[in-house]
Parts: structure tokens; sequence; C-alpha cells
């Protein structure tokens, strides 16, 4: 649901990081941030409501310019959910909109389940707001490989894959595959739009 303002000559493209609390969803918007802001021109402030002990209480926003598309500048809005199981009322409020997603998988054996559980409560959350998961610009972020018990990559693929989704490996806090997975969603929901263009 693309939002383009035709008077403001831009396209508004909603990008939701989607997952398990403690993921690393809002590091990887930190990241995202410290190096867009290299460019100010290019970014605004990242809004954050998180709790005493920095979890995400509502959602973290980032908005970025991000080129052109047929004379229209397009914007991308990054939203992170608060991972946490009982915060899903926001998560639904926050996916409203929503143009693409990243899920942000915690690589370590021990949250293997509450990944599958965040799976299945992103799929049910998407179908009530009218969409669906095998349809919608969506990549998989194996999060966190450099922790000793993070499982093997094909063994969390084999658990994860919803749909032959690109995957990517990350290391959120060190940056390693952050703009890579925000390029490939990007891309994917910039395809979405010139079909319906
Ligand atoms: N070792 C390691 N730690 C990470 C990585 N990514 C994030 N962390 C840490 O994991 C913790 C949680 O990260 P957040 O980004 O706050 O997680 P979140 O997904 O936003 O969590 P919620 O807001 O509760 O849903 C923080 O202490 C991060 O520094 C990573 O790739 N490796
Ligand atoms: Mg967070």
């Amino acid at each position: 649901m693309t939002f383009i303002n035709y008077v403001a000559r831009e396209i508004n493209c909603k990008i939701v990081y989607y997952g398990p609390g403690l993921g690393g969803k809002t590091t990887n918007l930190q990241y995202v941030h410290q190096i867009m802001s290299m460019s100010p021109e290019n970014t605004g402030k990242l809004i954050s409501l998180a709790t005493e002990t920095e979890r995400t209480l509502f959602f973290d926003f980032l908005p970025l310019n991000l080129g052109q598309l047929r004379g229209l500048r397009i914007r991308f809005h990054l939203y992170t959910v608060p991972g946490q199981v009982f915060y899903d009322s926001s998560r639904k409020l926050i996916l409203k909109g929503v143009d693409g997603i990243v899920f942000v998988a915690d690589s370590q054996e021990e949250r293997m389940d509450a990944n599958l559980e965040s799976i299945a409560n992103l799929a049910q959350n998407l179908k009530e707001q009218g969409f669906d998961l095998m349809k919608i610009p969506y990549v998989l972020q194996l999060n966190k490989r450099d922790l000793p018990n993070a499982m093997p990559v094909e063994d969390l693929q084999k658990h994860l894959l919803v749909k032959g989704e690109p995957v990517y490996e990350a290391v959120a806090t060190k940056g390693t595959g952050v703009l890579t997975t925000l390029k490939a969603v990007a891309r994917q929901v910039l395809m979405e739009l010139r079909k319906s263009a």
C-alpha cells in the first residue's frame, strides 16, 4: 500500500523489521541510521520508543530518501516492531500499510522456537491486515552469526524459509549484512512499484 504524494512529488514505502524479542531489529536500524546520517540530506532522525532496558516498547522509526522513480522522490520508512510476545496489538498496528518485511531471525539454537512463533505471528497479523506473506516483498536475515551457539545456516533455512526468499547472514552489532538486507527488500518493493506504476 505504497503512498504516492503527487503534490510533494514523492513515493512513500514502508518497510517493517519483524522477528523475535532481542533478535537484533533495533540494532539493524541503529546501524542504518549511523551509516546514512553521514549524508544528512538523505536521513531523518531515528525515533525509538523503548523501555528502560532498551527493549522496543512500541516501534523504532527511520525515514530515508533513496533515489527517484519517474521524477518522484522515493522515501523509505523503516519500522521495527517490539518482539516481546505480549506486544501483539502494537505489531498489528505497525504492519498497517506495510510494503516489505525483513524477518530478523536469531541464529542461536535456543531461539529457534521463538523464531518459528514469530513467523507464525507475522503470517497471522498480515492476514488480518489483508496481506499475504506468500506475496509480500520479504527477506530473511539470519542475525547473530558471531555467537558460538549459532546454528548452521542450512539448518536455519530448512526451518525458517517460507517461500524461497533471499537469505542474508548478519552480525547487526558490527553492521555486517545490514545494508545488504535492506537493499534486497528495497529492491523487491521497487519492483512491485514498477509493476503497478
Ligand atoms: N552478539 C550479537 N549481539 C547482537 C547482534 N545483534 C544484536 N545484538 C544484541 O542483542 C540485543 C538485542 O538487540 P535489539 O536490536 O535491541 O533486539 P530487538 O530485536 O530490537 O528486540 P525487541 O525490541 O525486544 O524486539 C542487544 O544487546 C544487541 O546489542 C549480533 O549480531 N550479535
Ligand atoms: Mg527493538
